[in-house]
């Protein structure tokens, strides 16, 4: 019987549902049946941290921080639900119709979560037919395996690293560019400043100590977000801010967090709040500029000796371009920031040594790219860029950003790309008139309107025709917005395939599903210390892969074997040959620099130290001799006026810094007259991102009626005649979900708070789980993107745009459907 033969013989066979106990089996008892001789106390790492965990009978027993970190995350109380959590995807499973019909299945299905188990050959051979089949009849143009995301810490495990280098060897696929953390300020600076800054080391937090007056946190929460890091952090930042605290109480040093919210940082330090609406910061700035030029308080000596283009900015400041004067009362108008305060902080700023710290959620808007630009035109005016202790930051939030680099070499990483000489299996480069790349968050666009032609960052992009998606270590049904217009999307593609530990909402609405195991089920090597990097991390496995979950490594190599390429991906080495390989190059590479022990000792003792950095000054060489050490900007100088951006001719990004309307905006903007309550999403206190939403006892501190948990105003509740404890259904014409109320005065009236990362569990009218995959499902938990807008910033950076957002809510009424996210699929057997 050949394929397609045993496929249509399927059609019509009858299956029964397995019933719930086969997918909530209790997972303690299977863990422990893989009892270990080699128990005790074990070291790792992960995005939150370094541990020490125990190992009992085979099973984690306990997770305390590592002997250096003084200040760990609250989150290491979730990592043991990391393991163990009824989410976990055991064994590879075809969604139902797929395995019926393949590419000829009924996509409007996806989302129903009818999954059926099968083996891991024969879903590694679907996999490879859907790819075998996309090539043959659309060629390259047709793939997307570039989207990115939070894949576990681990320099040999990269999931997504495993996951292209092995599709790439069947063939090529579409990527992108950028991403949804700073796909603004990235694409915006290097014209402004010369490089992404984003991901820039930054001045050493003791010399901020040491030099500032005044530090103003602009939309930045840095004692919530520096709980992870892109490595395993040291959380060595929170010694510095606990310095910082004590100045701010001694009065040494002026905190300001400008934020529509009262932040954890703020409330941590105790410092001034200063209440802006959201989404209007542009305009504050420009109202302080105004100030700025008004009182001839900016610095002209630093602008011209530094910068290009402030006589081009200055008549729009003036209001001669456009009629506008930006005065303190224009700006007061739109911020609900009094003119006296703006004044104020004109003075305030160029008083004395002042450090601006930017946290990137004001890039994560449409015209996201403007508060970046103009917070540079601000400090450039201020003139102390170069200075310890003044100047700008747009990292100061991440991953020890601040925290000196020990200047040791880091360690390499399994290789994402094919290796030189090799070649894919389809070789074709034939993007039929597409291109090849995408910028990140504008896959959905593509899909949904393949052909069209955008501007992007000065070039033109064509979307191509998407017909595939394969997503490992990252979550696109948690990142991406307006679900009810990812469903739609997705309507029109013929496969998908997910690798995961997780039943996240992706995997949900795939057709491919492959169990990884976690980070704590394999041996890897960590940076310790992110933009630190104090030491190498031994990342030892805890407990076996649980279920039917392998390593990354471990499927990518049985898939390239499949391809007949076993030896090309893996060169011939097993993990353990990979990890002594990793660690002995960067041993060579700190050769007669750093010390390193032998790979044994290493293991052994389960770190190496590089010690400590030298302090250091971001933009001190250029401040010191801009001709001989001139930014990356075309004219070496601050670009306040980009003459390249002009020339694009953009309408939403202009030649200098420009304040715009937005398509939705609260507090009287667009929009608000129909729903007037901005939602932001930020980023999770006792998350990162979905990861750890599985964790289930963990999920329960902070979880109301079992629901994510939306921040209101009191004034707004009680309009509403709400209170804490209650369901809210959140609403606006994208979407809707329920959410549990948490009425807190740290929200000011007009905005909520639903952190994103909350699981997407969409549910039918009738309550079902079948019923998700309808367009206008109700999430039953709470995720943020149900409500989100799904627009780019704009021609330049065509970026993430999820904080213009408007909705309303209300008190549910009707009876509350259970939560759908957590608790794996609908089985059915066949
Ligand atoms: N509304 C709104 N949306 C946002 C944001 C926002 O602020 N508001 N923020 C945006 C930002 S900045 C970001 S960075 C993104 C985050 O978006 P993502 O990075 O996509 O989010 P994560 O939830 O971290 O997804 C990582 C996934 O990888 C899986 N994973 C982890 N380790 C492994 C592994 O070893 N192997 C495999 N195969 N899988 C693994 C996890 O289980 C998880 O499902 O979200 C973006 N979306
Ligand atoms: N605990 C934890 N930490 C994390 C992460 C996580 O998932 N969990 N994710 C990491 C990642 S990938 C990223 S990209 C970073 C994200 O870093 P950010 O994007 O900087 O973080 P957020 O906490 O989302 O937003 C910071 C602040 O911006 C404010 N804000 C929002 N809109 C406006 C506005 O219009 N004007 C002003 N003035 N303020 C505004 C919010 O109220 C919030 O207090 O965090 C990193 N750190
Ligand atoms: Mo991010």
């Amino acid at each position: 019987m050949n394929r397609r033969d045993f496929l249509k013989g399927l059609v019509g066979t009858s299956y029964v549902v397995l019933s719930g106990s086969s997918v909530l089996a209790p997972l303690n008892a299977l863990a422990a049946s893989g009892a270990d001789a080699s128990d005790g106390w074990l070291t790792t790492g992960s995005h939150m941290g370094a541990f020490k965990m125990k190992r009992k009978n085979g099973v984690i027993s306990e997770v305390k921080p590592f002997d250096t970190d003084m200040y760990p995350t609250d989150m290491i109380n979730g990592i043991k639900g990391l393991v163990y959590n009824p989410s976990r995807v055991r064994y590879p499973m075809v969604r139902l119709d797929f395995l019926l019909k393949g590419h000829q299945s009924d996509t409007t299905q996806r989302g129903d979560f009818r999954f059926v188990r099968v083996t891991w050959d024969k879903a590694l051979g679907l996999f490879k037919d859907s790819l075998d089949l996309i090539q043959t009849k659309y060629g390259p143009s047709g793939l997307h395996a570039g989207q990115t995301g939070w894949r576990a810490t681990g320099q040999l495990h990269s999931s997504t690293s495993h996951m292209q280098r092995a599709v790439g060897m069947h063939g090529n696929f579409v990527k992108k560019i950028g991403d949804y953390s700073t796909g603004a300020g990235q694409t915006i600076l290097p014209y402004i400043l010369g490089s992404t800054e984003v991901y820039a080391q930054g001045t050493s937090w003791s010399l901020i100590l040491e030099h500032s007056k005044t530090i103003i946190l602009w939309s930045n929460d840095p004692y919530k977000n520096l709980q992870v890091g892109w490595n395993a952090e040291t959380h060595e930042s929170y010694a510095y801010l606990a310095q910082l605290k004590e100045k701010v109480a001694k009065g040494e040093i002026r905190v300001i967090s400008i934020d529509p919210v009262v932040t954890k940082t703020q409330q941590y330090l105790g410092c001034e709040q200063l209440y802006i609406n959201p989404q209007t910061d542009v305009a504050l700035m420009l109202g302080i500029a105004h100030e700025m030029v008004d009182k001839n308080l900016h610095d002209n000596a630093f602008i011209e000796g530094y910068s290009l283009g402030f006589d081009q900015f200055l008549p729009y400041i003036k209001g001669e371009t456009d009629g506008v004067e930006k005065t303190p009362e224009w700006a007061a108008e739109i911020t609900g920031v009094s003119a006296e305060i703006i004044r104020d902080l004109a003075k305030v700023m160029t008083k004395d040594r002042t450090q601006m710290l930017m946290g990137w959620c004001i890039q994560r808007q449409q015209h996201g790219e403007q508060p970046y630009w103009m917070a540079a035109v601000l400090a450039t005016m201020i003139g102390q860029i170069g200075l310890p202790g003044g100047g700008i930051s747009y990292g100061h939030h991440y991953s020890s950003i601040g925290v000196p680099s020990s200047g040791a070499a880091a360690p390499g990483a399994f290789p994402r790309n094919l290796d030189d000489g090799q070649k894919p299996i389809f070789d074709s480069t034939d993007f039929k008139g597409a291109s090849n790349t995408i910028p990140v968050a504008r896959w959905i666009d593509s899909i949904l309107e393949p052909g069209k032609t955008i501007d992007s960052n000065g070039s033109k992009v064509t979307y191509p025709d998407i017909k595939m998606m394969v997503f490992s270590g990252n979550n696109p049904w948690n990142h991406h917005q307006d679900r009810n217009r990812m469903k739609k999307a997705f309507h029109k593609l013929e496969c998908i395939v997910s690798i995961d530990m997780n039943w996240t909402a992706t995997c949900r609405f795939s057709d491919i599903v492959l169990p990884a195991c976690t980070t704590f089920e394999r041996n890897d090597i960590d940076i310790y210390g992110a933009y630190a990097n104090r030491g190498l991390l031994a990342m030892q496995k805890m407990v076996e892969p649980l279920f039917e979950s392998l390593s990354d490594f471990e499927i990518f190599t049985r898939f390239a074997a499949l391809l007949g390429k076993e030896k090309e991906y893996t060169r011939g080495m097993t993990e353990h040959d990979w990890l002594v390989k990793l660690y002995n190059d960067c041993k060579a590479a700190n050769a007669g620099k750093f010390e390193m022990p032998e790979f044994e000792e290493f293991w052994k003792a389960g770190y190496v130290y590089f010690g400590e950095g030298e302090p250091w000054v971001r933009h001190a060489a250029f401040r010191d001799d801009p001709e001989i050490n001139p930014l990356g900007t075309p004219s070496g100088l601050i670009e306040i006026f980009s003459r390249k951006i002009a020339h694009y001719e953009y309408d939403d990004c202009p030649g200098h810094p420009t304040w715009m309307e937005k398509a939705e905006r609260s507090h009287g903007g667009p929009g608000s007259d129909k729903h007037p309550i901005w939602l932001q999403s930020c980023h999770p206190d006792k998350r990162l991102h979905s990861q750890m939403c599985e964790s289930e006892e963990y999920r329960e501190t902070y979880t109301v009626q079992g629901r994510e948990p939306v921040y209101l105003n009191p004034e707004d509740a009680k309009k509403r005649g709400i209170k804490s404890g209650d369901v809210v259904r959140v609403f606006n014409d994208r979407g809707q979900l329920l959410a549990g109320a948490v009425v807190s005065d740290k929200f000011p009236k007009g905005v909520i708070r639903i952190q994103e990362g909350a699981w997407y569990g969409p549910v039918g009218k009738d309550g079902s789980k079948e019923g998700g995959a309808e367009i206008g499902a109700i999430c039953s938990y709470g995720d943020p993107n149900t409500l989100t807008l799904d627009i780019g910033t704009s021609k330049l950076a065509q970026a993430c745009s999820a904080y213009t957002c408007l909705v309303d809510y209300e008190k549910y009424q009707g009876k509350v459907p259970a939560v759908s996210s957590f608790s794996g699929p609908v089985e059915i057997a066949l």
